[in-house]
């Protein structure tokens, strides 16, 4: 389906009707118009000064010229999960599942996302960093109305354009307030799970309001929902017709917030005091048993050996109970990110650098990927593989990697961007790296990765030459950037909402 002939389904009264300011449907498509008016244009302005060694492309239809049939895809993400906490890392989490993929095919030392759930799936469906679109601010709110811009090309529209079945399940977080942001509309032939970001794992909801779709339509069903998502993704396997191929999308939302499994996922993990601790195992295990499910159904298909399957997590663990969602959390926070400073919603490593693998029998090289990797990389080296062509889409931040992947090369990557939205920034070159928390107070600290992967010992005050240039970088990014959305979003939901009143009868208590 094409930027052009998209079609808009008519939105059944589900989430975005009850949702509290998305009720005016006339003012809050005005509203959105007029942002992405606004959005456009920086777009267009930011499309003009992208500098060419970001936007690498590859040759269409690559991967057929060199006589590969296209492979499968089945690309796998987890929501929050610790950089170790997967066996191949040394848990004590069971991830049998995973740590045979890790063993088998690739692990990537030095994979990168955005901090958080929104940004970094943008990153990977787009090839392109969220600054350019609006979404480098925190996540999509639930009353929040916007979504990732209409007119960015979407990875599985390419795939689709290539001859792939595409399907997405589990969840979106892409936008929900306007069907026009929904999976089926944005390139997915199918869509099951959530479109918000956080849904209780049992009653499938956000805010008491129910988030669970086929397709387009709502759906009532009972069940874990992780749970949901493995079989699910099993049964697209197994229906697939094997005339095309097939790319299938599925994130999970193990282990995010709020903490619940299974009991008998719970009962494996009875060792483990800490209840936090226990449910979290208890979801990492289930999304394990679930890519289980999904290897089984392609090796009984014969599908096994011409699918690439990619596994991360979307961000790092959370370490600080502000970035844990809306759900009440008591007691500690159960991710470990290893080695890695803080976590999930800061520009640390803690945050941004992820548990992956790649994994292709016989086409990828068992063992360890050096280098840097970025999530945006994902789109050109997935359109290189299947034959797919690049053009539609706007000029790209990510890199092919096929190349240095398929032959166990170290990533050709000498650079990237953690992020830059209004209150801070964060690039890395070579082996430095700059945080710069920009609002006031400032900060700024520059840590060597190469020889302190924990960024324990701030060198800013030793190296102002460097901290200048890559504050240099920041800035002209700073200077590229689309407004954020979310910032642009919460300020009209403000101004828009009720006068908040004091209840009169409390002055009869106050006495004269
Ligand atoms: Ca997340």
């Amino acid at each position: 389906m094409s930027l052009s002939d998209r079609r808009h389904a008519d939105a059944p009264a589900a989430l975005g009707a009850a949702t509290p300011g998305t009720t005016d449907a006339h003012k809050t498509r005005k509203g959105l118009t007029r942002r992405e008016t606004l959005l456009s244009g920086a777009a267009i302005a930011i499309a003009a000064t992208v500098p060419a060694s970001l936007a690498t492309l590859s040759a269409p239809g690559q991967a057929l010229a060199n006589g590969m049939t296209p492979p499968n895809i089945v690309y796998i993400i987890a929501d929050d999960l610790g950089w170790a906490d997967v066996g191949f890392h040394g848990s004590d989490i069971q991830t049998p599942n995973l740590d045979k993929l890790a063993e088998t095919g690739a692990r990537f030392e030095e994979f990168y996302t955005q901090p958080m759930c929104t940004p970094t799936r943008a990153a990977f469906l787009t090839g392109r960093y969220p600054l350019r679109y609006g979404l480098q601010t925190g996540v999509i709110p639930s009353p929040g109305s916007y979504g990732l811009a209409l007119d960015e090309v979407l990875l599985p529209e390419v795939m689709k354009d290539a001859g792939y079945k595409t399907a997405l399940v589990g969840k979106w977080h892409l936008g929900h307030a306007k069907v026009d942001y929904w999976p089926k509309q944005r390139g997915f032939d199918s869509f099951y799970g959530a479109l918000v970001g956080e849904i209780d794992h049992f009653k499938h909801s956000s805010h008491g309001v129910k988030d669970w779709y086929r397709d387009n339509a709502p759906l009532e069903e009972t069940g874990f929902d992780n749970s949901l998502f493995g079989d699910e993704a099993a049964r697209v396997v197994e229906r697939h017709d094997p005339a095309s191929p097939l790319f299938l999308y599925l994130a999970f939302t193990a282990p995010h917030t709020p903490f619940q499994a299974p009991e008998d996922y719970l009962d494996r993990y009875k060792h483990i005091a800490d209840e936090n601790r226990r449910a979290y195992a208890a979801m990492i295990s289930v999304l394990d048993d679930g890519i289980g499910k999904v290897v089984a159904a392609l090796e009984k298909r014969g599908m096994r050996d011409n699918t690439l399957i990619v596994f991360h997590s979307d961000n790092g663990g959370v370490r600080s109970s502000l970035f844990a969602g809306d759900s009440k959390v008591g007691g500690g926070l159960p991710a470990d990110n290893g080695p890695y400073r803080d976590g999930k919603g800061t520009l640390y490593e803690g945050g941004t650098r992820v548990a992956a693998l790649a994994n292709w029998p016989g086409r990828i090289k068992p063992g360890k990927v050096a280098g840097m990797v970025h999530v945006v990389d994902m789109f050109p080296t997935l359109v290189a593989i299947a034959g797919a062509a690049l053009g539609k889409n706007k000029p790209l931040d990510g890199m092919n990697l096929w190349p240095a992947l398929s032959e166990g090369q170290p990533s050709p990557r000498k650079e990237l961007v953690y992020n830059v939205d209004p209150l801070a920034g964060a690039v890395r070159k070579d082996n430095w790296k700059l945080v710069w928390k920009a609002s006031l107070p400032p900060k700024l600290e520059l840590f060597d990765l190469s020889a302190d992967p924990s960024e324990a010992i701030d060198l800013a005050a030793k190296d102002t030459d460097k901290v200048r240039e890559l504050q240099d970088w920041i800035t002209r990014l700073a200077g590229e950037m689309a407004p954020p959305l979310l910032i642009l979003d919460a300020v009209r939901l403000t101004f828009q909402a009720p006068p908040v009143t004091a209840d009169p009868s409390a002055l009869f208590n106050l006495g004269d």
